[in-house]
């Protein structure tokens, strides 16, 4: 096994949707190393070839031209590896879960619809102003996709220190959630959180209390009391979670390693194909590069540090 089907099994192990299991099936099985060890290889043999340029160009039967087509094979290696990279998110978001962030004002109605959605008493629900205050966070199963749902604190100006804390990590939440829940209470006009559009979902809470009409330009609109449009809600959030973890291929890259590697793999290929006055002894050395670069995704190369890393985390209470 390598590297990354050593890692596809500890996801195995630890897969708690279908879309985890899928992912990690696949990749146990060493899918993922197939393509990387053709990409290596390719790499390798691309070299190859430019040494035997080196080697023999002052005989007759090494044509020149042989160098130039090899640069088109470069190019064409080089926006695969390029698409396959685009889907490291959807691939890490199926792997480590979809996040949902619920902001809003103080009594907005958040820790409701955390209970709510997840149908079991989590959160603590008052009508005094500022009861939550931690960030709390509850795993969801959403169609077979994992989604991380946090429940912030209520964010509002002139709040003691404890509760400035928790408007602090209510909007660090958000910031980097995958997807922002605002919730309004009928009558507030107020936008709390600067999101850009297609991270954000504008719902209106409490809609039995008859917000009459305030529901214009919003997303959707949620009573917990009465569970009118949750169901709505939870179809918006499916969209959501699908249209992010869309991909046409079923291997993904998942785990921010992965995305390093094949970065710096991607960037030593652009540097080689950009620069035409380097020496072709220099683009020759950074093609060398981005094959290592794939050689450590896959353990091939400087194994032991990282292999130490995965079997501990592999083993632990297993
Ligand atoms: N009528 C009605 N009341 C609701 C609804 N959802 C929540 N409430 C009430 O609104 C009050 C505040 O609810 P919470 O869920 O604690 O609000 P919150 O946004 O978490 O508030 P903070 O944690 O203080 O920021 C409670 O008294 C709830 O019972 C709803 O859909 N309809
Ligand atoms: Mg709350």
């Amino acid at each position: 096994m390598d590297l990354t089907a050593v890692e596809g099994l500890a996801d195995l192990i630890a897969a708690e949707t279908e879309a985890q299991r899928k992912m990690a099936l696949e990749q146990s099985t060493g899918s993922l190393l197939e393509i990387y060890r053709r990409w290596r290889n390719e790499l390798i043999r691309i070299r190859a070839m430019i040494e035997a340029d080196f080697d023999f160009s002052d005989e007759e039967d090494v044509p020149g031209s042989v160098v130039q087509s090899i640069w088109t094979n470069v190019s064409a290696l080089r926006d695969e590896i390029g698409r396959h990279l685009e889907d490291a998110r959807a691939g890490e978001i199926i792997r480590s879960g979809y996040r949902v962030a619920i902001v809003g004002a103080p009594n907005a109605g958040k820790s409701s619809l955390l209970n709510a959605l997840t149908k079991r008493d989590v959160a603590i629900v008052s009508d005094e102003a500022g009861t939550t205050r931690d960030v709390l966070e509850v795993r969801l199963d959403l169609n077979g996709y994992s989604v991380i749902l946090f429940d912030t604190a209520g964010i509002r100006e002139g709040a003691g220190a404890v509760e400035e804390e928790g408007i602090r990590r209510a909007k660090a939440t958000a910031a980097s959630a995958d997807l922002v829940l605002e919730l309004r209470e009928p009558g507030a006009e107020k936008q709390l959180v600067d999101i850009e559009p297609d991270r954000h979902l504008l719902v209106a809470s409490k809609s039995d209390l008859g917000n009459g009409g305030a529901a214009y330009g919003y997303d959707c609109e949620v009573s917990v009391r009465t569970d009118h449009g949750l169901d709505a809600l939870i179809n918006l959030l499916a969209v959501r979670v699908s249209s992010s973890t869309a991909s046409t291929s079923p291997l993904l890259p998942n785990r921010q390693r992965h995305r390093e590697y094949l970065q710096r793999c991607l960037y030593a290929l652009d540097e080689a194909l950009i620069y035409l006055e380097t020496p072709l002894e220099m683009r020759a050395e950074l093609l060398r590069n981005a094959g290592d670069m794939i050689g450590r995704l896959t353990g091939a190369i400087d194994t032991e540090d990282l292999l130490d890393v995965i079997f501990s985390e592999f083993c632990i209470g297993k």
